[in-house]
């Protein structure tokens, strides 16, 4: 039986990874610990709420005294850390908190474990969230971002990931400290914030808005249904090597242009409109420092773990626009005056 501190628990990752864990290990303790930001919603974990083993604590990674109480009340042993300010566009307008959170909070988680572990390292598992962004910018023909790619990032967001990335490995090499680290790419699916690219899209498009194409709409992401994801930390707790990286990935590219017309084209047989959705496909002046492309080998994630991912994009794709439509109420809640503010500070009050 493990005990785990799930940070940031109450977000989009964090909360589909609560879910499966609860429901792979019925018998593992679960705390999630979080801030509950603008992107952290209880609504999410509202069907595991009540699990025997599940506790929810409103606390942040910055705050020492209170991470430093679980680690004694909860007997942690196992930490896995989601907890981050998650949004590019968000870093660019206003870089400070996340600086704070995804530094200083991965600071701060990581001494917490180290007092509270002192030298039992043996089966505790120390596992930092991170991205793709780490590695910047990849040119169109090169190869896919490995482990050893070197750190290049670009934005606010990146940067203070890759900062905590350093620390965490930091921590191995200094403290001996048992931590993994995965940099995954980007996910879709249930529960994902409406600022982010693919629910964006589809509730502007259902809402007769302009769908926003920064740039030329030519950069490519590489996606992955956020289940894998989940499976991939599973995979990584169970039989990663202490003190390593693993990169994963959907092995997916798309060009922005390509998905959103693609989303564009589904909604027209799910939810048809007045004329077609890509009507409303509008190109916008581009993210400063966008990079131009992403793409993850996940190999060792393959050859090591035995890890792949079990949904085809199609098909995740096709779960998640009906799953939007299905929960568009969810939408307009976690859609506040907050949520509103930082929209029209980025597209303009007219696109409100
Ligand atoms: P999210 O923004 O949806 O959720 C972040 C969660 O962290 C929220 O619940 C928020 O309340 C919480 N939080 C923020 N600051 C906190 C603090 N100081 N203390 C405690 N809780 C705090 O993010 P996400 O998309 O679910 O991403 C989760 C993690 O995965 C992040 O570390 C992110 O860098 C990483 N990641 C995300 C993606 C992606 O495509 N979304 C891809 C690769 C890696
Ligand atoms: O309105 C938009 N129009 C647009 O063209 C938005 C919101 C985005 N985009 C473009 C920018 C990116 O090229 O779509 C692409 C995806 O954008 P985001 O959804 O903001 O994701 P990205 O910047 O790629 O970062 C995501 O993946 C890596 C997550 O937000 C990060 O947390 C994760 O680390």
């Amino acid at each position: 039986m493990r005990r785990l501190l799930v940070t940031g628990g109450a977000g989009f990752i964090g909360s589909n990874f609560v879910r499966y864990w609860i429901s792979c290990y019925p018998d593992d303790r679960v705390v999630n610990l979080d801030a509950l930001t603008y992107a952290g919603n209880l609504e999410n974990l509202r069907e595991i709420e009540t699990a025997p083993g599940y506790r929810f604590v409103h606390g942040d990674i910055t705050d020492r005294d209170c991470v430093d109480r679980l680690f004694a009340e909860e007997a942690i042993d196992t930490v896995v850390n989601f907890a981050a300010e998650s949004h590019v566009d968000r870093s660019i307008l206003g870089p400070e908190a996340f600086i704070k959170t995804n530094i200083q909070g991965t600071f701060v988680l990581l001494e917490a474990a180290r007092a509270a572990w002192q030298g039992e390292a043996q089966d505790r598992r120390f596992l930092h969230v991170s991205t793709d962004e780490v590695y910047g910018s990849l040119a169109p023909e090169a190869a896919a971002f490995t482990e050893q790619h070197r750190y290049a990032p670009n934005s606010p967001y990146s940067a203070s990931k890759a900062a905590s990335d350093h620390l965490v490995r930091a921590y191995h090499k200094t403290y001996g400290m048992p931590v993994l680290t995965t940099n995954c790419s980007n996910n879709y699916g249930p529960y994902q914030f409406p600022e982010k690219l693919i629910p964006l899209v589809i509730l502007n498009a259902l809402e007769g808005k302009p769908v926003p194409v920064y740039g030329d709409g030519m950069n490519i992401r590489d996606w992955l249904y956020v289940d894998d994801h989940c499976s991939g930390i599973d995979a990584v707790l169970a039989d990663g090597r202490p003190g390593s990286v693993y990169n994963i990935g959907g092995n997916n590219e798309w060009h922005n242009i390509d998905i959103i017309t693609l989303i564009c084209e589904r909604l027209d047989n799910l939810q048809p409109g007045q004329g077609s959705y890509q009507d409303l496909i509008t190109y916008v002046k581009d993210r400063p420092g966008h990079d131009r492309r992403y793409a993850m080998d996940a190999r060792r994630m393959q050859t090591e773990l035995g890890w792949t991912p079990q949904h085809d994009f199609p098909e995740g794709l096709e779960e998640t626009l009906k799953w939007y439509l299905d929960n568009l109420e969810w939408c307009d809640r976690v859609r506040t005056g907050e949520y509103r503010k930082y929209y029209a500070t980025q597209y303009g009050e007219e696109a409100l």
